[in-house]
């Protein structure tokens, strides 16, 4: 699973653009993972636009993740599901979900990366990793040094979250990352076909960069 990219929609912060479409244009810009988010949206609403969000990735070659909602993610034929450490437990995720079903998981600290690891997680994301207005409850960022160290703790792909834009993304892929999730740097910019054109290529360079490292 290609992870480089990982978008995550918000009609809020794309000031009024459905998810379907913020969704088209992350894919279009190069997204590898769209991750349908939306804490207000009654259920049949986020199923509706899961599914669109289903046919738009499939055709791009793209995952498809479904945030906090494991029913919801089930229901529109997502590929995974991110939850937080106060969603429904990464093992128990596993044990209703079907065979390959992807399920990532926000991580802290050291120890809730070991801990995901260990439930079944195929990912973590260390969330927030700079400070960011996009979450209200999302506290300061824990920083790379952090991230370093959850890189070394686990095996399983790492992405970071949280104030990531153009002037740090490489050095959130220097530190170690697999990826970076965005929200604001791809969806509340006036060009989001660009926007992610343009990380999707920061990325890509700072990994070529760190593989040719000793
Ligand atoms: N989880 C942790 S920080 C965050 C989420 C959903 C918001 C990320 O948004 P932005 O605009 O990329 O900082
Ligand atoms: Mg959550």
């Amino acid at each position: 699973m290609k992870i480089d990219l990982y978008v995550i929609t918000d009609e809020v912060l794309s000031q009024g653009l459905p998810h379907a479409v913020i969704a088209q244009r992350a894919v279009d810009g190069g997204a590898d993972v769209i991750q349908l988010r939306d804490k207000h949206c009654p259920s049949r609403e986020l199923i509706r636009a899961g599914k669109e969000i289903r046919t738009i990735t499939r055709r791009a070659g793209a995952t498809f993740i479904v945030n906090d909602r494991l029913d919801v993610a089930l229901a529109c034929g997502a590929d995974g599901v991110h939850l937080g450490q106060g969603d429904m437990r990464c093992d128990t995720a596993r044990q209703l979900a079907p065979p390959a079903f992807i399920i990532g998981i926000s991580v802290g600290s050291v120890e809730e990366a070991v801990d995901a690891e260990r439930n079944g997680a195929d990912y973590v994301a260390l969330s927030p990793i700079f400070t960011t207005g996009s979450k209200s409850d999302a506290g300061p960022g824990h920083g790379l040094h952090l991230l370093k160290k959850i890189r070394s703790a686990v095996g399983i792909p790492v992405i970071a979250i949280g104030g990531i834009g153009p002037g740090n993304a490489g050095r959130v892929i220097d530190a170690g990352a697999d990826g970076i999730a965005v929200i604001s740097a791809v969806v509340s910019q006036p060009d989001i076909i660009a926007a992610a054109r343009g990380l999707a290529g920061i990325v890509a360079r700072a990994k070529e960069e760190r593989e040719r490292r000793p």
